[in-house]
């Protein structure tokens, strides 16, 4: 793997994006790609997030929704000649360079992806002491939002605009360290944008996400879910960027 999307790999934490080797005999003249993405394991139990988020949502967001990602992704990237080791952030950063035919394919099922590896270990269970963020993230949000209410207020805001089916997300413009909150639509992520926006937070608004628990009520899910961050790994995504 090139020092470049190594870095950019390591971003993400809990390794969810790896490749794995199935194929590694192949060795021909034409690059072919001979890795496939998998379905990262959830970093808790599918009923850890109750009540917030029941166990059955859980179940089929991870399981079904978007192990069907991973599998569309895989599909779609058959026999397409890609640097070996490609990084799944360097092919929604360069969808450009894909065939026509797979290009939405692809940012639709790589973007669910990438979103979903991301979402995963931004949680855990309910109920813990550390409700904010610390440190230089704590201080940088502070400084842009003017307080963790006033930003919790927009984030949720933002949420509730989303119109349809996307994300919203807390985001890192590493030229100059300034954040913001941003929404994408369907499975886009911030990483396609011309900004080069690094995502550190993003909250799932597919009424997948939370319609068996909270049906219409979209905000209370998304005010309910700050139970569940895990600060802790948003700083350390915030630490490696600034
Ligand atoms: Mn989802």
């Amino acid at each position: 793997m090139p020092k470049y999307d190594r870095r950019q790999f390591l971003k993400v934490a809990g390794g969810g994006l790896c490749l794995t080797m199935v194929a590694p005999h192949l060795s021909v003249a034409q690059p072919v790609r001979a890795e496939k993405f998998v379905l990262p394991d959830l970093p808790y139990a599918a009923d850890a997030l109750e009540p917030v988020i029941d166990s059955k949502t859980m179940e089929v967001h991870h399981g079904k929704h978007h192990q069907a990602y991973v599998n569309n992704l895989n599909k779609a990237l058959e026999g397409v000649p890609l640097p070996s080791g490609s990084s799944l952030e360097r092919i929604l950063t360069h969808l450009d360079s894909l065939p026509e035919d797979i290009r939405t394919t692809v940012r639709q099922n790589g973007g669910g992806h990438y979103n979903h590896s991301l979402f995963w270990p931004s949680m855990r269970p309910p109920g813990s002491e550390d409700k904010a963020p610390k440190n230089d993230l704590a201080a940088a949000m502070i400084s842009t939002f003017g307080s963790l209410d006033t930003f919790q207020e927009r984030f949720v805001e933002a949420g509730l605009g989303v119109f349809g089916s996307g994300w919203v997300w807390l985001v890192c413009d590493p030229s100059q360290g300034a954040l913001s909150i941003t929404t994408t639509a369907n499975q886009d992520c911030p990483l396609m944008g011309e900004d080069n926006l690094q995502p550190l937070l993003g909250n799932d608004c597919w009424e997948h996400a939370y319609y068996l628990s909270y049906q219409n009520r979209r905000g209370d899910y998304l005010k309910a879910w700050w139970d569940l961050v895990d600060w802790s790994v948003v700083e350390k995504r915030f630490e490696v960027l600034s």
